[in-house]
């Protein structure tokens, strides 16, 4: 009540000054996310109405249309006809335990399963509508499979996420801009009875583009109020980027949307500049079962994308498409089963491993960093194995995992030759571990933030409210109007390195290094990621300014850094400084 009437006044009063700043803490850092950081694999379980459907559909002219949880859409299969099949939808083998257990024997940390997908078929007993596994299904009414899932997951130690889509096909008011609160009110329900239920340390949005088929309202106001009110209800939430809305004819998703984000069916190269990732990926080539759907990629396939996506920084979250009983594909829990052989004895270069900054990707395998150890992932043995490095280290030992074999490391042209005395150990990577010696960081600063000025114009004019801020990492959303801020002190690095300063902003940003214009963000624009580079001295203390002006529409500003030797964050508290 206070809520809205705080909001209305909001809405109506022009506002000199953001509003509540919505980024709680740095998700490269918080300790919320460190499970999600150090889990690096997880599975991913499409398993809804659709899967009764096992991938094909007979027309009433007996032509076959095929598609998997996709079908009710792209077979264009008129509501009565969906709902008839699905009727006896009894997924009588599925056994949490098997599946869990499958997840375990594959290395993976944390599962993520489908509660409602588009088709708006929710897979617990809902009170909110009748189109649910226990009241539209032939399933044993006693038995809850969100429910089984999660205390076998409690039980064996994984860590349990749900997927829901806002997008939905089956709720007449799911697509009608005049009925659309109805359906808020009804899916926020719906997410308060998951998390009341099945207590999930993560939620994994879907459904935020924009379409027609049928048409999709939601609104990026709505993820953020969304987000605003889970969130609420549990602050150690990790929830993806698709709560928001991609903008129409737009591909590419917010770096200020979620916790992290989310590419599909692919992984980008490098690290993705701003935000923490997760790829998810398919075994066959669709989401839920489908019995035509047999072209698998193969363990070899699935563990070096794997071992890519650890040396980028992310998570692989790969999906099973349990069949119309409940079963995972044997082909899939094969798959998953040599994935996991492979992790049990290589698992060092993957769990709690990241970028290696200090070497280029080579070309023979991957490289992935944790503590005082590299990990050289060697997809292709037969290569000489050379490492180009790009900040100076020392290598102080040299070991394959699982082989006696000796390695000899020594400098060659732009870095080392690694060469290890016998053969490889699998076909998959072979791992050579090496202990690492970088440059040693300057102590931990003392500082307390930034000076800030928040002035009641959008272009630093007026009498500005003065304060200070311990890191600049903000999401005033759609809080705000007419202001601007200046942040002025030091920056006081702990690594001797070439730093790149990355400002996450909406609508105008400037960062000045030691005097130096490092950021130019000054042409209006949405929120997103501008970056320059700058060389420091560790512990040296710089000037640093930073500039930030918002007219209308959203409000959003960021300040993080990374080098060779410091993985990305916001720029802590600790070292900045207000003089
Ligand atoms: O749940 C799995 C997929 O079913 C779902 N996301 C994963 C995790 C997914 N559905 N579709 N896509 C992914 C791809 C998106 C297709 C789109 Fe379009 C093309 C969205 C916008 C353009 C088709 C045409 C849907 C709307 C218009």
């Amino acid at each position: 009540m206070l809520h809205a009437l705080v909001a209305a006044l909001l809405a109506v009063l022009p506002l000199a000054g953001p509003g509540p700043n919505h980024a709680v803490d740095d998700p490269f850092t918080a300790s919320r996310a460190q499970w999600f950081r150090d889990a690096r694999f997880g599975m991913f379980i499409h398993f809804g109405g659709y899967s009764q459907l096992e991938g094909e559909y007979q027309r009433s002219d007996g032509s076959t249309c095929q598609d998997a949880e996709w079908i009710m859409n792209k077979c264009k299969i008129p509501t009565a006809d969906y709902e008839r099949l699905v009727k006896s939808f009894n997924p009588a083998q599925f056994d949490a335990k098997a599946v869990v257990a499958t997840a375990k024997a594959a290395g993976q940390k944390y599962i993520v399963i489908t509660s409602k997908h588009h088709d708006g078929y929710a897979m617990w007993p809902t009170k909110v509508n009748k189109w649910n596994l226990r009241d539209h299904s032939a399933f044993d009414k006693k038995r809850d499979v969100l429910a089984e899932l999660k205390a076998e997951a409690d039980r064996q130690g994984i860590r349990f996420g749900l997927y829901y889509s806002t997008w939905d096909w089956h709720d007449p008011d799911a697509r009608s801009t005049q009925n659309f609160a109805r359906y808020k009110a009804r899916m926020r329900a719906q997410l308060v009875e998951l998390i009341d239920n099945y207590d999930p340390a993560l939620l994994w949005f879907d459904g935020d583009w924009d379409t027609d088929n049928p048409p999709n309202p939601w609104t990026k106001q709505d993820g953020a109020e969304l987000e605003r009110f889970l969130k609420a209800k549990d602050p150690d939430l990790l929830i993806n980027n698709r709560i928001s809305k991609r903008a129409p004819g737009v591909k590419e998703r917010r770096v200020v949307d979620g916790d992290f984000g989310t590419p599909e069916q692919t992984f980008p190269a490098a690290p993705i500049d701003g935000q923490l990732w997760e790829s998810c990926m398919t075994i066959p080539s669709k989401w839920g079962f489908a019995k035509w759907d047999k072209n698998f990629k193969s363990a070899t396939t699935l563990t070096r994308n794997l071992v890519d996506i650890a040396s980028r920084s992310g998570n692989y979250l790969l999906n099973v498409g349990p069949d119309k009983l409940g079963r995972i594909p044997q082909p899939e829990s094969d798959r998953l089963r040599a994935m996991g052989s492979w992790l049990a004895q290589h698992g060092d270069a993957v769990y709690g491993a990241s970028v290696a900054s200090w070497v280029a990707d080579p070309a023979w395998g991957a490289v992935s960093r944790k503590g005082d150890k590299l990990y050289l992932s060697v997809y292709d043995w037969s290569n000489s194995l050379h490492l180009k490095v790009l900040e100076q280290f020392d290598v102080t030992g040299a070991r394959v995992l699982n082989s006696p074999q000796t390695v000899t490391v020594t400098k060659a042209g732009d870095g080392y030759d690694v060469k290890p005395s016998g053969a490889k150990t699998n076909d998959v990577a072979t791992v050579i571990e090496l202990t690492v010696r970088g440059e040693q960081a300057a102590p931990i600063g003392t500082g307390n933030g930034l000076r800030a000025q928040y002035f009641p114009t959008n272009n630093w004019t007026g009498t500005p409210v003065t304060r200070t801020d311990p890191s600049l990492n903000f999401a005033w959303r759609f809080d705000g109007d007419n202001f601007s801020v200046r942040w002025t002190g030091f920056v006081q690095p702990r690594f001797s390195d070439t730093y790149t300063f990355l400002a996450v902003s909406d609508e105008i940003a400037k960062v000045w290094i030691d005097g130096k214009l490092v950021v130019d963000a000054s042409a209006p624009h949405q929120a997103r990621i501008d970056k320059g580079t700058i060389a420091l001295q560790a512990g040296k203390k710089y000037a640093v300014r930073v500039d930030f002006a918002e007219r209308t529409g959203e409000a959003h500003f960021k300040l993080l850094w990374t080098s060779a030797n410091q993985n990305q964050q916001v720029v802590p508290v600790e070292q900045l400084y207000t003089n």
